[in-house]
């Protein structure tokens, strides 16, 4: 066989067998390397071409042609299964990427209220119908909102067994302290009115975090309060029963009895613990109310005149009545709750079970 014939079966059997190569590539990636061993540099094609030189000149024009069209077709081959394959690729991404628009989504579980969040909604509730205004006030409270104008002087014994948080900032001209009651929301509440040049009637209730420092079973640094007041003329003893029965009556949603029990606070005088008929058992005699029938639920008395002149209301002209107290407390013996730690743990099954989301 001429030299040329030989060169030209080399380039068809090439040819032949790019082909067969090409249409049975499985992915572009394979397609694309059969495209460098083919038509690259250091391709096949290439290395046939060596071979031309040896030929005598009148013959390499022919053998050229014969080249050209056989890079030609296998470009052109390349090309269309390079396009088939795009297709089919595709076809497959979007297969694999199919979702289920059917399938059913995640619920999204709603938050319930803290249970002592509850107990202040629900008692601040009681008291706007009743007509009081809700006051909030500053954590941070200087001596004389939280001690000196509630008649507590600096060596009562009531200042050291509050157990209070002190701050000792450098430079500091008074001592602040985290509020160890609510009672300094009131004082600011008397004092705003009289600053304004107004006068009595003010009732009002502050609700809101306090902090002692006093922890055990029984008792968090951090609590909350409800304390209530009222101020006007011929404000009576009768009339705080009176609240405070409507109060815990619509607050334990039943006719609850209430007693008041002679106490002290420095605030008051007179003074009272205030109990409610045992929810346990009925007002019977339990374990819980020790066989009594009967549960303190709360402290309260008629405003000390110390604490109006302190505010800068006539104590001879004015009374009041005030009491205060535990949100925990009454939300535990609403709803028998054993432990006071289960409020401040937020183990979210006591939070669901006893959640409302409103
Ligand atoms: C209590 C018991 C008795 C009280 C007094 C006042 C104020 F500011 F009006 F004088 N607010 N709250 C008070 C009275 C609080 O808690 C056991």
């Amino acid at each position: 066989m001429s030299e040329i014939d030989s060169l030209k079966a080399q380039l068809q059997d090439l040819q032949t067998k790019a082909l067969a190569l090409f249409a049975d590539a499985s992915d572009s990636k394979v397609l694309q390397e059969l495209r460098v061993a083919y038509l690259g540099k250091k391709g096949e094609l290439t290395s046939v071409l060596k071979g031309v030189g040896k030929l005598p000149p009148e013959d390499r024009p022919v053998i050229g042609q014969f080249v050209n069209a056989t890079k030609t077709a296998l470009a052109e081959a390349l090309d269309k299964a390079e396009a088939l394959l795009s297709v089919k690729e595709k076809e497959l991404r979007i297969e694999a990427e199919r979702i289920d628009v059917t399938l059913s989504g995640r619920t999204a579980t709603q938050g319930v209220l803290h249970p002592v969040q509850q107990g202040f909604d629900e008692m601040t509730a009681i008291f706007s119908h009743m007509g009081f205004d809700i006051a909030e006030g500053p954590e941070v409270e200087d001596e004389f909102h939280n001690f000196d104008a509630l008649n507590i002087p600096a060596e009562h014994p009531a200042r050291a067994s509050h157990d209070t948080f002190f701050f000792h900032a450098e430079g500091d001209e008074e001592a602040k302290l985290l509020r160890t009651h609510t009672s300094p929301v009131q004082i600011r509440a008397m004092q705003a009115c009289v600053d304004a040049g107004g006068e009595p009637p003010l009732a009002v209730v502050a609700a809101g975090r306090v902090y002692r420092c006093d922890y055990d079973v029984t008792h968090s640094p951090m609590f909350h309060q409800v304390e209530v007041f009222k101020v006007d003329k011929d404000v009576s003893l009768a009339n705080l029963k009176g609240v405070l029965q409507h109060f815990l009556s619509a607050y334990f949603e039943k006719d609850v009895p209430i007693r008041l029990r002679p106490h002290y606070f420095p605030f008051t005088e007179p003074s009272a613990e205030v109990d409610i008929g045992c929810v346990f058992c009925n007002h019977k005699g339990c374990r819980i109310c020790k066989g009594s029938g009967w549960i303190e639920v709360l402290g309260s008395g008629m405003i000390h005149p110390n604490v109006l002149k302190a505010v800068g209301i006539d104590s001879t002209v004015y009374s009041g009545f005030a009491f205060g107290l535990g949100v925990e407390r009454l939300v535990m013996l609403k709803h028998g709750i054993p432990d006071l730690r289960l409020f401040f743990e937020n183990d979210v099954r006591f939070l669901r079970r006893m959640g409302s989301s409103t």
